[in-house]
C-alpha cells in the first residue's frame, strides 16, 4: 500500500528490513549498546558485518527514545539510523518513548540529507509493544512530521508479518 501526503511517499511492506536495496536509509531497532541482537537489531549486523559494531561502539549507550546514525557498511544502504524503543510497560512514558524514535530519527535522516528512508515496528519484538498500539502511535507520529519534512521524500514501513502489515495498512487507511 502507498499513499502520498505533502509529496512525501508512505508505503507499507512486508518484507525484511535488511533486503531493501532501494532505499538511502534503514532504522535498526537497536540495544542501548549498538551491539548484534535479535530481530531487526540481528538481520541488520548480519548484513552489514562487523563494522557496524565497531561504529555502534563510539556512540553508545543510548537512551530509550534516543537515535543515532552511522554508515551502512555492506547494507545496501548508505546508512543505519538506530534506535533504542522503549520496553513494554517498563520505560515510561512508553507511546511518548515511541514516538520520539520515530521523530529523532527523521531528524536524523534530514540533517544528513537522506531522501529514503525505511523502518521497522520498533518495540514489537523482544520489547512487548502490543503493535496495534504501536502502529498507532508510529503512523501518527509520522503523519505530523510529514509537514516539516524537506529532504525526505520516501518513507516505508517494512513489517515482518502478512498480519503486522495488514495492521500498519488500517491505520494508514
Ligand atoms: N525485518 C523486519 N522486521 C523484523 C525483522 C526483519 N528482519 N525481524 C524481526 N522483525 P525486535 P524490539 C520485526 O525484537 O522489540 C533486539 O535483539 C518483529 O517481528 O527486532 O525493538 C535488540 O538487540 C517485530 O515486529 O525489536 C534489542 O535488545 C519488530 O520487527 C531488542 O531486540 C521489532 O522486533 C529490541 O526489541
Amino acid at each position: 500500500m502507498e499513499k502520498t501526503f505533502s509529496a512525501v511517499k508512505v508505503e507499507i511492506t512486508q518484507g525484511d528490513i535488511a533486503a531493501q536495496q532501494d532505499m538511502e536509509a534503514v532504522v535498526n531497532a537497536a540495544n542501548a549498546q549498538l551491539r548484534t541482537g535479535g530481530g531487526v537489531a540481528g538481520a541488520i549486523h548480519r548484513a552489514a558485518g562487523p563494522e557496524l559494531e565497531k561504529a555502534g561502539r563510539a556512540l553508545a549507550p543510548i537512551k530509550p527514545g534516543q537515535a543515532v546514525i552511522t554508515a551502512g557498511f555492506h547494507l545496501p544502504n548508505r546508512w543505519v539510523i538506530h534506535c533504542l524503543g522503549p520496553v513494554y510497560r517498563q520505560d515510561q512514558p512508553e507511546d511518548k518513548l515511541l514516538a520520539s524514535c520515530y521523530r529523532e530519527a527523521l531528524r536524523l535522516a534530514e540533517e544528513n540529507k537522506i531522501s529514503s528512508i525505511a523502518f521497522p515496528a520498533i518495540s514489537t519484538g523482544i520489547f512487548g509493544y502490543p503493535l496495534q498500539e504501536a502502529a498507532q502511535v508510529i503512523i501518527h507520529t509520522v503523519l505530523q512530521e510529514i509537514p516539516s519534512l524537506k529532504a525526505v521524500k520516501h518513507i516505508r514501513f517494512v513489517l515482518y508479518s502478512e498480519r503486522d502489515r495488514q495492521v500498519f495498512e488500517e491505520f494508514l487507511r
